[in-house]
């Protein structure tokens, strides 16, 4: 039993805003940054209302593809929380199907102050060809990233080991760099927070290094 103090405390929350395009309006970029991708409907808003202690501070989909804007949270007066829009939902068009890419790329490129990503994954299903394309964009621009296999209480324990052992060898991740998660349960929550913590420790990637 661990009796470190909780990792993350959340002493203060504030709503910033949204970002609709890529050129789009946002945040000064004057504290660290972390953002959390993922397809839609994968559970990027549920994890982030998990990690901070809230209901619903960020929405949560009925229908998926409901964040549709980068949403910016402001936690402690000290570091943002970026909700990035879900893509690849199959049930709109191919065109809006594609607008993701301007503006969760021009988010990741603006983004001096970013610290890393946490990328999740939906340990029910294999990864999607979008998936692999945005964890070769955040490999191609260098942003520190961890992923997150989500949902996790919707599978028994023995098919959750099998299932994130395949999803770690069909994405070629480094097995301790995972994190197992769910929204509901809770699980995962002290992990995610003690990585995010760290993230935020590091310096900007984007600066040089000395
Ligand atoms: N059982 C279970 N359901 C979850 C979990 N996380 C999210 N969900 C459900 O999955 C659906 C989508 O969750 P969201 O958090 O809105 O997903 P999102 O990634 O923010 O979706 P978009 O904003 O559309 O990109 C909702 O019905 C959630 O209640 C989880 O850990 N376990
Ligand atoms: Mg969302």
């Amino acid at each position: 039993m661990s009796t470190n103090p909780e990792p993350l405390v959340i002493r203060s929350l504030d709503f910033l805003g949204g970002q609709a395009s890529a050129d789009g309006w946002r945040p000064e970029p004057t504290l660290p940054e972390i953002a959390f991708g993922g397809r839609s409907n994968v559970g990027k808003s549920s994890l982030l209302n998990r990690l901070i202690h809230r209901k619903k501070f960020a929405r949560v989909s009925n229908t998926p593809g409901r964040t549709r804007e980068i949403n910016f949270f402001k936690v402690n007066e000290s570091f943002i929380l970026v909700d990035l829009p879900g893509y690849g939902y199959a049930r709109i068009s191919k065109e809006k199907r594609a607008e993701w890419r301007p503006l969760i790329e021009g988010y990741l490129r603006r983004s001096v102050q970013l610290r890393g990503i946490v990328q999740l994954l939906d340990i029910r299903h294999n990864p999607t060809a979008d998936d692999r394309a945005m964890l070769d964009f955040l490999g191609e621009i260098g942003v520190p990233t961890i992923v997150v296999v989500t949902k996790i209480d919707k599978l028994t324990a023995a098919q959750r080991g099998k299932r994130i052992h395949e999803i770690v060898r069909d994405l070629a991740l480094d097995a301790e760099q995972v994190i197992a998660f769910s929204a509901v349960s809770g699980e995962g929550r002290d992990d995610l927070g003690e990585a995010v913590e760290s993230l935020l420790a590091q310096p900007s990637w984007k600066e040089p290094v000395p």
